[in-house]
């Protein structure tokens, strides 16, 4: 009788911003461990996600939208995807396909980079045209899928459904079959390699995405200061600070009379109670930090905060 072999590696899912890299590996998880807003440029760092089957152990890492920007924070993110690239067994691009169904002509552009980092590369690369659940005829998928094919010659193309879950069991099987033999890398309980602190963080972050409006999201960043657990009452107080980068953001963020930061606060504080399965008492403060997003030293020490401990 043969036995199966155990399969484990390391996979990094990257693409364009906003195209449901994320979506994708909260899914894939059944367990929310990287935050998603309708604004591109939402994830910052590379954040890992664990998937443990019987049989296989893939382990995801999520990465920033890859887009031509200036300043630090960008910088910093385009890192966080070359490095995560670096790390890979085996490369998953996502892309939103209804959006190079309506614009063909900009599939080859947005995706320059990472055709040219992947342009001698022999491992396996799947990509996932994502989002069809807005389009009800398939069939108007077939020049993207031809395009794509010509790009990527040695590619695995892979419709998906991030959202609706549509694929996701088929891709979870390809991308396992991917992996190089071994034993599992992680407990099979662990779900993310990211400190606690740093997701209540993350999740206060996407709050104030999904609040805030044109420039002033990208001018926020979080950092849990505190963070106290007191098993006795099965609570945890937490402290955080936002940053803003310009004194302006802060009388937004704040809104008429603290309605908008306790809207905020509500918010964030329900999804880290899930998070960490106790009650939370969550204050925040919010910090003029001029510029910040132009700070290398500022951001080097706030990437520490998303690093195992
Ligand atoms: N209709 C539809 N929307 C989706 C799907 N997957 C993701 N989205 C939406 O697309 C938006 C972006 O999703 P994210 O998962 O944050 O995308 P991302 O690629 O991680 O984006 P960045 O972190 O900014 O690079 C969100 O509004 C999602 O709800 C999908 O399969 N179908
Ligand atoms: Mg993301």
């Amino acid at each position: 009788m043969s036995e199966i072999a155990h399969r484990c590696g390391w996979v990094a899912l990257m693409g364009p911003p906003n195209a449901g890299k994320s979506t994708l590996l909260n899914a894939l998880l059944g367990q929310k461990v990287t935050i998603v807003t309708p604004k591109p440029q939402t994830t910052r760092n590379q954040i890992v996600g664990i998937l443990t089957d019987k049989d296989a152990q893939i382990i995801f890492m999520d990465t920033p939208g890859v887009a031509k920007l200036r300043g630090s924070l960008n910088k910093s993110m385009i890192q966080a995807v070359w490095q995560s690239l670096g790390q890979a067994n085996a490369i998953m691009v996502v892309l939103d396909a209804n959006l190079y169904i309506k614009h063909p002509e900009d599939l080859e552009k947005d995706l320059e980079s990472i055709r040219e980092a992947l342009a001698e590369d022999k491992r396996p690369l799947i990509i996932a045209p994502n989002k069809v659940d807005l389009f009800a005829d398939k069939s108007k998928m077939l020049p993207l899928l031809t395009k794509i094919g010509e790009l990527w010659p040695n590619a695995e193309i892979f419709p998906i459904s991030a959202m609706t879950h549509d694929g996701l069991e088929e891709l979870k099987v390809l991308i396992e079959s991917k992996l190089p033999e071994g034993p599992a890398i992680f407990p099979d309980d662990q779900i993310s390699t990211a400190p606690l602190r740093f997701m209540a963080a993350e999740i206060i972050r996407e709050k104030l995405f999904l609040h805030l409006r044109q420039e002033v999201p990208y001018g926020v960043a979080v950092e849990v200061e505190n963070w106290e657990e007191d098993p006795a009452k099965n609570l945890t107080i937490i402290h955080a600070l936002i940053y803003v980068a310009r004194p302006m953001y802060k009388a937004m963020i704040i809104g008429k009379a603290g309605s908008m930061i306790k809207e905020i606060g509500t918010e964030a504080r329900k999804d880290i109670e899930e998070l960490t399965g106790t009650r939370v008492h969550l204050e925040l403060w919010v910090k003029v930090r001029e510029d910040w997003p132009n700070d290398p030293a500022f951001i080097n020490n706030l990437n520490q905060n998303s690093q195992p401990v």
